[in-house]
């Protein structure tokens, strides 16, 4: 029992506080500036939109693409940075307004095609052969206004297109059940996983799993990572805390409970998660209200609490454990797992 564990976050996380209801309140911080704060708090990996690494891609030739790609990757490796993904931002283009890979317009879902090829080929020339999809707009608003069997045929045939694109190229599908939209097509791990099944070639598909998606759905994040594990599907992970059903919140891993994070880090130790190179990805945001000089704290504190509850982890009793279990004594087990949560 013993995961091997490298962190990642995506300049994304980084952010200046603007949301629905307001603007930013926060200073840019300019992509290069970001690289730098990456080692200094503990993380060896980056995760990337593909915007991310070349802005106003779509104004580019896919050669001209390529290229800022690659210069971008001898930027990552001056910093002593891996890209450990890079994911389609398929949710901001006037053509992705109802969805790219399930947009009732033919010229839509070409668009989001022909992106998402251009994601793959950025990620070549980062050095990594992971995409990750959160399919944010591939849903509905009014349920009349797609056909569910469609859209899941779609889906599939858009990432065959990806996977017949590039031979090496593996996908992670990064379920979430609403918002932006009222429902998406494929909310939870297990729809992610059948998904992969339907795909032509299904060994290279996989999943992200994200606390906060995982919550939104009324699930337990760590469950999702037990039954993606069970597949060794678990590629990718996505730690944050969500407090109940409300607008995705990101907040900073195990902030509002302690014991569902923990148990998320404890699935993850059991089994050797990271023995394949896997990371862990941090998806969370600071609050608006942080000041700029402190506005990555969320980033360190979800570090410094993931290590904490490593640390409980494997102190734990384990032959106590398994007597309580034996002996179907699950007050005293559950007593043991709080005492041993109250310990500093
Ligand atoms: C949104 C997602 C998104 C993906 C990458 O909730 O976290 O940022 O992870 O496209
Ligand atoms: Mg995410």
């Amino acid at each position: 029992m013993a995961g091997t564990f490298r962190f990642t976050f995506g300049p994304w996380n980084i952010h200046e506080g603007s949301d629905p209801f307001g603007p930013a309140v926060r200073n840019s911080i300019e992509f290069g500036k970001k690289l730098t704060l990456y080692k200094k708090m503990g993380f060896d990996g980056i995760q990337l939109h593909d915007d991310d690494a070349v802005p106003d891609m779509n104004d580019l030739t896919p050669e001209q693409i390529i290229k800022k790609a690659s210069d971008v990757k001898k930027v990552l490796d001056d910093h002593g940075l891996s890209a450990e993904f890079v994911a389609p931002r398929m949710w901001e283009d006037p053509r992705t307004i109802d969805g790219g890979y399930t947009s009732n317009d033919p010229d839509c879902r070409n668009y989001a095609i022909d992106r998402s090829k251009r994601t793959i080929d950025i990620a070549n020339a980062l050095g990594t052969d992971l995409v990750v999809l959160w399919l944010a707009r591939e849903g509905t608003y009014i349920r009349e206004s797609k056909d569910s069997k469609v859209a899941t045929e779609r889906i599939v045939f858009a990432i065959n297109q990806m996977l017949e694109y590039d031979p090496k190229i593996r996908i992670c599908i990064e379920p979430k059940p609403n918002e932006p939209l009222d429902h998406s097509y494929i909310p939870t791990t297990g729809h992610a996983l059948a998904l992969g099944l339907l795909c032509s070639d299904s060994k290279r598909i996989g999943v992200n799993i994200e606390s906060a998606h995982a919550i939104l759905a009324g699930l337990d994040p760590s469950d999702e990572m037990g039954y993606a594990l069970a597949f060794n599907k678990l590629w990718t992970v996505h730690l944050n805390d969500q407090n109940g059903l409300k607008f995705d919140q990101d907040k900073t891993f195990g902030s509002v409970d302690l014991r569902r994070a923990f148990n998320q880090v404890r699935i993850l130790d059991k089994h050797d998660y990271g023995k394949n190179g896997e990371w862990v990805g941090l998806d969370v945001k600071a609050m608006r209200t942080q000041k700029d000089h402190v506005a990555t704290k969320h980033l360190s504190n979800s570090l410094e609490i993931f290590f904490k509850l490593l640390e409980i982890s494997r102190s734990l009793n384990d032959e106590f454990i398994s007597a309580c279990t034996q002996e179907r004594d699950y007050e005293e087990l559950d007593l043991y797992i709080m005492k041993s949560l109250l310990k500093d």
